[in-house]
């Protein structure tokens, strides 16, 4: 049985997941609209902690001030209601026609100021909502033909744009971050910033980049085949995991956005491993909200949507629960150390060791026996073994 999730656990969802209607490039929506409202009632009810939205999936595109405030104020009583909180907000710069080759770095400089008004009047009611973290998914931002897009302008255009955004938050003593998220390519044919690593680049390019870390989802780094977990530890260690989407992919090809797990388990196992306990020889954890951007599958009803909200908290929760039995299993603290795992934490040189005493160290060089330590084996085959049968609970 899997454990009830409580808002201890910290699980947010977008308003755009269980929302979604399930349109899809071939084929007309296969639910009803969700209201925002009901939406806040039924998370609160299966123990998520917390909802994110885009402007456009609580306020409608265009709407007036009026009904603007209308919604908000509903939106606002359900929170009060449930205790369900804000703790991340974004902007649509995606949907709207206006944005079909990108909002900050549109070929239209007209388009460019608009999408940055978009923005800023979402930053202030992130700040007005109480959310902490600000992110930024430039789906739009990019292109189909290589001759069409001027790349670097569009980066200086990106940097500039996000350069006022860190300003404005730090003038209004907003306490915002702001976390870009980093996809390949759909809907664009190339997508601007498209890893992990592209993000953490163009991060150190910026005015206040203390202000801007990572948002990475678990689908968009796996199409472009990478390695999840190994880009999570990363952003962890240069202190750049600002917030994270989980869900589920199954290898290259279309943004599945299935259910977390669903897709590449082992994978999703060593995150989970990571993000509660940290690398095997300890190093930062993540203690910000574990966010769902999953979307319920086509076929799925308002009863599938809800089951499939749930199954996304219960497999955090299984997988929790089978790395802290990993981590307490005897045979694994012994297979890790016949791994060495451990000893990559001792530093390559030693204590005070230059290259003038590294270069007269003959042991280190001269004197290897190369073939006796090219006979040694790592036994990484036996401990992935005993994740596997941690995993399946056979132990
Ligand atoms: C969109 C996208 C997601 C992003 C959301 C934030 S919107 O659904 O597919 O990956 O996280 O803009
Ligand atoms: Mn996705
Ligand atoms: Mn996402």
């Amino acid at each position: 049985m899997a454990p009830r999730p409580t808002p201890a656990d910290k699980f947010s969802f977008g308003l755009w997941t269980v929302g979604w209607q399930a349109r899809d490039p071939f084929g007309d929506a296969t639910r009803p609209e969700l209201d925002a409202v009901e939406a806040v009632h039924r998370l609160a009810e299966l123990g998520a902690y917390g909802i994110t939205f885009h402007d456009d999936d609580l306020i409608p595109f265009g709407a007036d001030a009026a009904t603007r405030d209308q919604h908000i104020a509903r939106f606002r009583k359900a929170l009060d209601e449930t205790g369900l909180v804000v703790p991340m907000v974004t902007t649509n710069l995606f949907t709207h026609p206006i944005f079909k080759d990108g909002g900050f770095t549109s070929n239209d400089r007209d388009v460019r100021r608009f999408a940055l008004r978009k923005v800023l009047r979402q930053v202030d009611l992130a700040a007005e909502l109480g959310a902490s973290t600000f992110v930024m998914w430039g789906g739009r931002e990019g292109s189909e033909y290589d001759l069409a897009k001027d790349v670097q302008a569009a980066l200086d255009r990106y940097r500039e744009a996000v350069n006022l955004l860190t300003q404005y938050s730090i003038d209004k003593g907003y306490n915002l971050r702001f976390a870009l998220e980093p996809k390949p390519n759909e809907p664009r044919g190339d997508i601007l910033l498209p890893t992990i690593g592209h993000a953490l680049g163009f991060i150190s390019q910026l005015a206040h980049p203390e202000l801007v870390g990572l948002n990475p989802e678990v689908g968009h780094e796996q199409m472009a085949g990478l390695n999840y977990a190994h880009g999570i530890a990363q952003a962890l260690w240069q202190g750049k995991l600002f917030h994270l989407d989980l869900n589920g992919q199954r290898g290259i090809k279309y943004d599945q956005d299935l259910v977390f797990g669903h897709g590449d388990l082992m994978n999703a196992f060593a995150l989970v491993d990571l993000l509660e306990n940290g690398g095997p020889n300890g190093g930062p954890t993540y203690d910000g909200p574990r966010h769902f951007d999953y979307k319920p599958s086509r076929t799925e009803d308002m009863d599938g949507v809800w089951a499939s909200a749930a199954a996304n908290m219960s497999t955090y929760l299984l997988l929790k629960e089978r790395a802290a039995a990993f981590r307490a299993d005897p045979e694994v603290t012994e297979a890790l150390a016949a791994s060495k795992v451990g000893e990559l934490s001792t530093p390559t040189l030693g204590d005070g060791e230059g290259y003038e005493e590294f270069l007269a160290d003959r042991s280190a060089f001269e004197d290897v026996d190369v073939d006796a330590v090219a006979e040694r084996g790592f036994a990484f085959v036996r401990l992935n073994q005993l994740a596997v049968e941690h995993l399946l609970g056979a132990r």
